[in-house]
């Protein structure tokens, strides 16, 4: 499965800044923080393996992590919580499920969280992408307003930075690594934000190649335009499945 993501050439693993590509963990905020970095902490924060890769009797491999609120996150967000990252890895699927848990006693708080996830492709121009039609959306990469998509398949042929409401419980991305399709599947995961820099952007970006934006399609998992409220004692969860297909089917 990992053969799926994209890992830029120049990715950067230097455990302060975030990697560029696989899956980035966008937590507590999406987007433009005034308070910590650009889509929060959880992406450079240092997490608890809770249960090591292991191989269970079905044949998949399950790895746990965490993260709870420490003096690092504290120094951003004053908030007390504990995420559960629990990953399922099968021949053709990976699953993704999270779990936030406000320990606090006397204390609400209110998140964002999405998967950041950088998808493989040979040519973003020949990718269709699935379960956004009719879904209002903000274009962050214009003018920041909200339009409705009328499109049944979603293609990219320029820069795109789209954040899509309500969107369906699944999308399928067509033509990813070797022509195969990718189905996502997702629950408590309303919204689905979709990014490719492009050329121009690319360039600006100094952690990823400026011929390496065609290879690439984000399509991002979350929960962003009614974030998540905790109040005391009270937990929320999410998950991701990705599927990908042997020959063209799913
Ligand atoms: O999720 C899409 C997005 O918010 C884009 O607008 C773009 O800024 C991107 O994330 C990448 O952010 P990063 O901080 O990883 O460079």
């Amino acid at each position: 499965m990992l053969f799926f993501f994209l890992f830029s050439k120049q990715a950067i693993f230097d455990g302060k800044r975030p990697i560029r590509g696989g899956v980035p963990f966008v937590f507590p905020q999406f987007g433009d923080w005034a308070f910590g970095p650009m889509h929060g902490f959880a992406r450079i924060a240092r997490w608890h393996v809770e249960k090591m890769p292991e191989r269970l009797p079905s044949g998949d491999v399950e790895a746990v992590f965490s993260l709870m609120d420490d003096d690092f996150t504290r120094s951003m967000w004053h908030f007390q919580f504990r995420l559960t990252y629990r990953l399922i890895l099968r021949e053709k699927e990976l699953h993704f499920n999270i779990g936030v848990y406000n320990p606090s006693k006397e204390l609400t708080f209110s998140c964002q969280l999405l998967l950041h996830t950088y998808f493989k492709v040979p040519d973003v121009r020949r990718c269709q992408i699935t379960g956004l039609h009719g879904c209002m959306f903000i274009d962050k990469s214009r003018d920041g307003v909200m339009y409705q998509d009328t499109r049944e398949v979603v293609t990219i042929n320029e820069c795109t930075s789209r954040i899509y409401q309500n969107t369906m419980q699944e999308h399928i991305i067509t033509n990813v690594v070797s022509g195969r399709k990718m189905r996502i599947q997702k629950y408590n995961f309303p919204d689905t934000v979709i990014w490719n820099p492009w050329a121009d952007l690319a360039k600006e970006i100094p952690d990823l190649g400026d011929d390496e934006f065609p290879n690439m399609v984000c399509v991002e998992a979350g929960r962003i335009a009614a974030p998540i409220v905790l109040l005391p004692g009270t937990a929320f969860e999410a998950s991701q499945i990705l599927q990908v297909n042997e020959n063209g089917h799913l």
